[in-house]
């Protein structure tokens, strides 16, 4: 019998995927380098539905009815290249390779552009939910051509978690969209990871709170505009307590962050198309502050302030006054990251749908929440889409009411002496966007002094130059 789809690579996140596309009524191919791990799959699932085994490279190819889809879930990096190039050479024009692993976009530029040549389709897709959303129902981001997408998006779709009947998956755009979105769908998690972390901080050192009284706070909002993923397991996490020590589970933990390395890609790329993602870079240097114990206990006696006791009432008003924060930063950081996908949607020409993104995340991934619904709306009400979500009627709205609550924390952070990188980077951006006039004129004149950059001026087109080593005379550049 042929099978409609092959999945090689099955570690956790190749097996799971596998599994979801049997258990939805499809032949599943499987295959891996050491074959072990196929019979396994085979041995321990294989009631679940109808898997074809395979040993070798022919075999799982053999097995596939055409056209061929085959999906590669093996580490990303030199696996995925050292995987095609021993499949490639086995398949037909309008075959297609899928790879679902976390691969950089600009490889999966350079992998799609080398296989077209050869006709192959090769189809960059981001996959999202880890190994428990690859298993009940990922968020799918495909990349490469609509033709592929044709005689693959219907088995995506269906292993796809879905929201309000419809499927986290859709088509992205050409060659590398698909592991762009899906990288900036990380560096977005990493800033609303930190956001909630900050949140957490401050209930704790201002407000005074222990972390089973923040668990509960983290419920509260969880029922309202806040309602998302994170949030829950936020919820979870801070509830949760130590068996051994019987103390609360964050208190046992190292307080040192680890990252794989998609958070440091979003600001890379950030950088390089010049997009500013404070709130994301934000997030991946706290991080990597934590981890730098060295720093830390060379810093341990600097002097801060004391840190004072509220009155039950003040801290309450507080805990408000955080919600109001997160929000906020919130929006900040998800207008940035959207920033990020129109600014590469540009640069390689992909014309996304910015709006097709919030619906994918709705559900699967790992920042679902009910404010993607939001983000939707604003880019399916027809007419314009916004340049920044910022200026979106909802937000500017949401961003008009939670202001002062936010100032209130971040200035309440930095008199007490507690670190808020991201809402204060969060708060900065907003400042920033709305300011009349920003010193970057000062700059301009600077750049101008020592460097002859030139400028241009409020009140006249053209570039100048001022002849600051002479009589300041003005010249046109
Ligand atoms: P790993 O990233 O741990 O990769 C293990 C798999 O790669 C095994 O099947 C292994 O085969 C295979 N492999 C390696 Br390593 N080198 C190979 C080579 N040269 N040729 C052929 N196969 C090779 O697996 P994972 O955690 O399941 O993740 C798979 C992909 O999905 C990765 O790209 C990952 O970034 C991505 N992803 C992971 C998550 C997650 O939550 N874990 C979420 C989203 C995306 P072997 O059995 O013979 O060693």
């Amino acid at each position: 019998r042929q099978a409609q789809i092959g999945v090689t690579g099955l570690a956790v996140m190749g097996r799971n995927l596998a599994r979801n596309f049997a258990r939805h009524g499809h032949t599943v191919a499987v295959h891996n380098r050491t074959a072990a791990k196929t019979r396994d799959l085979v041995a321990t699932f294989g009631h679940e539905g109808d898997f074809v085994a395979a040993e070798t490279a022919e075999e799982f190819v053999a097995a596939l009815e055409r056209p061929r889809r085959l999906v590669v879930m093996v580490k990303a990096g030199a696996p995925t290249d050292a995987v095609i190039d021993e499949f490639a050479p086995l398949l037909e024009p309008g075959d297609m390779i899928v790879d679902g692993g976390n691969a950089h976009y600009l490889d999966t530029r350079r992998r799609e552009a080398a296989l077209r040549e050869r006709g192959l389709h090769f189809v960059g897709c981001g996959i999202s939910g880890g190994e428990e959303g690859a298993l009940n129902g990922p968020s799918i981001m495909p990349g490469g051509s609509p033709e592929s997408y044709q005689a693959l998006g219907p088995l995506l779709e269906s292993i796809a978690a879905r929201v309000d009947g419809e499927p986290c998956c859709a088509h992205i755009g050409p060659d590398g969209a698909g592991h762009f979105v899906k990288m900036v769908h990380n560096g977005i998690e990493y800033a609303d990871m930190q956001l909630i972390a900050e949140s957490y901080d401050l209930l704790r050192k201002v407000a005074g709170y222990e972390p089973a009284h923040i668990a509960e706070i983290f419920r509260k909002w969880n029922t309202g505009r806040l309602d998302s993923y994170l949030i829950e397991i936020t919820a979870e996490v801070l509830a949760h307590r130590d068996a051994d020590t019987g103390r609360p589970f964050v208190d046992i933990v190292a307080d040192r962050a680890e990252q794989k390395g998609t958070g440091r890609w979003t600001v890379q790329t950030a950088l390089d198309l010049g997009v500013p993602v404070s709130g994301i870079s934000e997030a991946v240097f706290a991080r990597a502050i934590s981890g730098h114990a060295d720093l830390r206990a060379a810093s341990a006696s600097l002097p801060g302030p004391q840190l004072p006791e509220l009155h039950p009432d003040d801290a309450a008003r507080f805990a408000d006054s955080v919600e109001q924060a997160l929000y906020a930063s919130k929006i900040v950081a998800y207008a940035q990251g959207w920033h990020l996908m129109q600014a590469g949607s540009a640069e390689y020409g992909w014309d996304l749908d910015l709006g097709t993104m919030a619906t994918i995340w709705r559900g699967g991934c790992i920042i679902r929440a009910r404010f993607l619904n939001r983000i939707r709306e604003a880019y399916h009400r027809g007419g314009e889409a916004p340049v920044t979500l910022l200026a979106d009627a909802t937000f500017t709205e949401a961003l008009r009411d939670a202001q002062v609550g936010w100032r209130h924390v971040v200035s309440q952070a930095t008199a007490l002496g507690v670190p808020a990188p991201g809402f204060s980077a969060a708060l900065a951006y907003y400042d920033a966007l709305r300011s009349d006039r920003l010193p970057a004129s000062l700059v301009q004149g600077q750049r101008d002094f020592f460097g002859a950059h030139t400028y241009q001026r409020v009140d006249r087109e053209g570039s100048f130059h001022t002849l600051w080593g002479d009589d300041r005379t003005e010249r046109p550049a």
